[in-house]
């Protein structure tokens, strides 16, 4: 198999593994953790950008497949399951690096690279929700609430539970499975 045929099918298996852990039961509504996201960071760590962002945009895209998209108006859908889905590809900014520094035995570099390939995504994408969250859920905020406050709260705490799950997988791979970022 060439390595394109390769890279594009780990994109669609990881797509597809990142989907189906967003089946999970919304258990805490909208403050649930993007468990997704965890599949997705990792493979973009491995491949990079290009493939990261091919990844994240069939996972957003695989939404619509399977009649999980929360639907306001279109611009929200746009923003919230295209823009917000490929940026979890970013993290693929940080996968040469990464790759360098695991080659070098850096293993602090290895654990910061790592980390800022998941907090941008993260970030990104959350941001894009918050942004969302002001402009189309602000008649869910509780009374008296403002819209910006009430999408901060709920967006940043699924965001910064989504980066604490993500880190929990991502670290102990680093240890024991490197090969994993390097591409073998
Ligand atoms: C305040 C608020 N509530 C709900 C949403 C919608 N939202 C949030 C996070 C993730 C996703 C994509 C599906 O997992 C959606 C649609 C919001 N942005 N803001």
């Amino acid at each position: 198999m060439s390595k394109n045929m390769l890279v594009l099918t780990e994109a669609a298996i990881f797509a597809a593994l990142a989907m189906s852990l967003s089946l999970l039961p919304d258990f805490a509504s909208w403050f649930t953790p993007s468990f997704g996201t965890i599949p997705l960071i990792l493979f973009s760590l491995r491949r990079g950008l290009k493939a990261g962002l091919l990844a994240g945009l069939c996972w957003g895209l695989l939404h619509f497949l399977l009649s999980k998209v929360y639907y306001l108006s279109i611009p929200q859908v746009v923003i919230e399951y295209i823009f917000a889905f490929l940026v979890m590809g970013l993290a693929g900014l940080f996968s040469t690096p990464l790759k360098q520094a695991m080659a070098k035995g850096q293993t602090a570099k290895v654990f910061s690279l790592a980390s800022l390939g998941a907090i941008t995504a993260i970030l990104v994408r959350y941001l894009f929700h918050f942004w969302a969250g002001i402009l189309f859920w602000s008649d869910y905020a509780p009374e008296g609430m403002s819209p910006v406050l009430y999408s901060l709260s709920v967006n940043a705490t699924a965001g910064g539970l989504t980066l604490l799950v993500t880190l929990v997988v991502l670290y102990p791979l680093l240890y024991v499975q490197p090969k994993f970022f390097q591409g073998h």
